[in-house]
């Protein structure tokens, strides 16, 4: 096959790639993608002639597309996700892992001819702003023009990477197919995909292959894969942090500005977080990244965060204009939404956009749909797709190379008990112990039982591309790069504690602007206000809490607050049992932490 390499790239490495691809996977053609507006609208256009995409009104949603996947191909599939590094204790106790030369020879035999009668896109991205020194390159070849156009939001994808790789520049290669090739004359479905899955990153390679699914972080390989499974490797190597956290700046009434970063896992409150609209009056926010931060510290020795991607990849349900305002108007145009119902008049709707749902829907099954039906009409993970410039409230440093300097670091997750709505670690290894203690109830993000509590040590669970003792290890070691003032502070925050009646104590989403600003006055040099030291951290005094026009009562709040000794022995007993799996790779820090924790409470 003759490929039009001449006016694309010059890259040796990059075009003997592509062209040992092309003759493992036999695609009828090749297409270099070169990242116009022009090639992503002819995408489009192609989709919706294909019937994947149905446009949307353009007097309500201009320049945006409906889709629904298949129905067994709507969230990540953690059980057939793979690291696999050259040893199994590489990959540690928390991954799936398989030998690599293993993985490599069922990987060829499904790759082998998988992309007959269908397109080859090859698609150069960066992560990260051009020319920053935290970014990287990534090429994706994929068979999913679903795929491309998503990249072509979510990533800064085309000529102008390929500008920056240049001849010699390193790049991570993504390999992806749906894994359903077209005899000739066979009609396509509308989402192909294969009930063969495997997502595998090679961490010492630095490669990628994914098979089977066209659906998010499985098949948009910039995001999962390569920005933290991959990243995540090459950042232990180089002493540097991959984060599943959001970035957000925060400036108070006297015009101060301070960065945050949190970790929270999937569908925990990241993307509503890092577009937060707060309640109190004269306090502003930014948004710099609502999923991935890449950290280094800067010559003046205080940790700087990139969001390497470009656009948001946003879970839809429960985003209305009283919980995410900022979220509906990004969403306004341009947007590519998967999986959520569709109204009479070719707009959107999902569970909670509106108190009460519209008459009649078409289902992300694609089926009629009435209020009186007990499944939703929006998958619960379904997405909206969109770049990030759109946000009303978009950082002015979101492209800035040097990135923002970050003054505290958040943690969090769905707890319906134990963890109190907020609280400060006493430094930064009882930081480490607490993003390592993690545990969340889980979501309709991956595939699993919803609702069950599972340790997911700083979010990370999933995208960790190596040993996650070692991860532990890792962040210990970053601690004692630069002078302990200098180092961000860290928290933990749980919007999620519930009262005896079920319901959520806290009322979340602007109000969690009270508990920002508590932090904001306590990352302050010197600190503002004074906490209150208990035996899991320091807490709030809860007059230091702006609390002017809050709907919450004083019962509530103790609740809010409260701390169960004998819950958290409970803690310290599961936490000692999950530890346990690290064997010799859990670091000392982390024992010792336990050990205090364990002490602090009372054995
Ligand atoms: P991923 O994109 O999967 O990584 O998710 P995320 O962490 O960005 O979560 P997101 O902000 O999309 O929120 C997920 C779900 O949690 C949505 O249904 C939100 O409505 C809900 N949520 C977010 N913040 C709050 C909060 O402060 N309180 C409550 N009760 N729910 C919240
Ligand atoms: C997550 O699950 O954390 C996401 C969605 O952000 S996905 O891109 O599918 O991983
Ligand atoms: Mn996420």
């Amino acid at each position: 096959m003759n490929i039009a390499f001449e006016s694309w790239s010059q890259h040796p490495q990059l075009k003997a790639w592509i062209e040992e691809m092309v003759q493992l996977c036999h695609p009828k053609e090749v297409h270099l993608c070169d990242g116009s507006k022009k090639e992503y609208d002819t995408l489009c256009q192609q989709l919706v002639e294909n019937k994947m995409f149905l446009p949307l009104n353009p007097q309500k949603r201009p320049g945006s597309f409906w889709c629904v996947s298949h129905p067994s191909d709507v969230a990540r599939v953690e059980d057939r996700t793979f690291i696999c590094s050259k040893t199994a204790e590489d990959a540690g106790p928390t991954n799936h892992w398989k030998n690599p030369e293993e993985m490599k020879h069922i990987l060829t035999k499904l790759f082998q001819g998988c992309m007959e009668g269908r397109v080859m896109y090859v698609v150069p991205f960066s992560m990260g702003p051009y020319g920053s020194k935290l970014s990287l390159l990534g090429v994706q070849i994929t068979d999913s023009p679903y795929a491309v156009v998503h990249m072509y939001i979510m990533t800064r994808m085309g000529k102008e990477a390929l500008k920056v790789l240049g001849e010699k520049g390193e790049f991570i290669p993504g390999m992806h197919s749906v894994g359903m090739p077209l005899k000739p004359g066979e009609q396509d479905s509308t989402w192909p995909c294969s009930s063969t899955k495997y997502i595998v990153q090679f961490p010492e390679e630095r490669s990628i292959w994914s098979y089977g699914s066209g659906y998010g972080g499985n098949a948009l390989l910039g995001k999962k894969c390569l920005a933290l499974r991959i990243a995540s490797a090459k950042a232990r190597d180089e002493g540097w942090l991959a984060e599943h956290m959001l970035i957000l700046g925060i400036t108070n009434p006297a015009g101060e500005k301070k960065y945050f970063v949190a970790a929270f896992p999937s569908s925990c409150g990241k993307t509503n977080l890092a577009m937060i609209t707060p309640t109190m009056p004269g306090w502003k926010t930014e948004c710099v990244g609502d999923d991935i931060a890449w950290m280094r510290f800067g010559a003046d020795g205080r940790l700087y965060a990139i969001n390497p991607e470009n656009g948001f990849f946003g879970v839809a349900p429960g985003t209305s204009m009283l919980s995410n305002p900022n979220a509906m108007k990004t969403i306004q145009k341009n947007t590519l939404y998967t999986n959520v119902a569709l109204t009479e008049d070719y707009d959107v709707w999902w569970e909670g956009m509106t108190p009460n749902p519209p008459e009649k829907l078409t289902s992300w099954k694609n089926t009629p749909w009435t209020p009186k039906m007990s499944e939703p009409a929006a998958h619960p993970n379904s997405r909206f797709t969109v770049p990030s410039q759109q946000c009303p409230i978009i950082s002015p440093s979101f492209n800035d190379p040097q990135g923002v300097p970050i003054s505290g670091i958040i943690f969090g997750g769905r707890r319906a008990s134990l963890a109190p709505l907020v609280y400060e670690t006493f430094d930064w290894e009882h930081g480490v112990f607490i993003g390592a203690s993690l545990s969340s109830e889980m979501t309709a993000a991956a595939k699993g039982t919803i609702g069950q509590l599972r340790h997911d040590p700083f979010a990370m669970l999933p995208f960790c591309g190596y040993n996650m003792g070692d991860y532990f290890g890792h962040w210990l070691e970053m601690g004692k790069k630069t002078q302990p003032q200098k180092l961000p502070k860290v928290f933990h925050v749980n919007w999620f504690k519930k009262g005896a009646d079920g319901k959520f104590l806290w009322p979340g989403y602007g109000e969690n602007a009270r508990v920002l600003k508590w932090m904001f006055d306590r990352v302050s040099q010197p600190s503002r206000v004074e906490a209150k030291k208990t035996p899991i951290g320091l807490i709030p005094h809860l007059e230091d809490l702006d609390l002017q026009g809050l709907s919450c009562s004083h019962q509530q709040l103790q609740e809010l607050f409260s701390i169960d000794k004998e819950q958290w022995r409970t803690e310290v007993v599961e936490l000692k049992k999950y530890f346990k799996i690290f064997q010799k790779h859990l670091p000392e820090g982390i024992q010792r932490q336990l050990q205090a924790l364990e002490e602090r409470v009372g054995v």
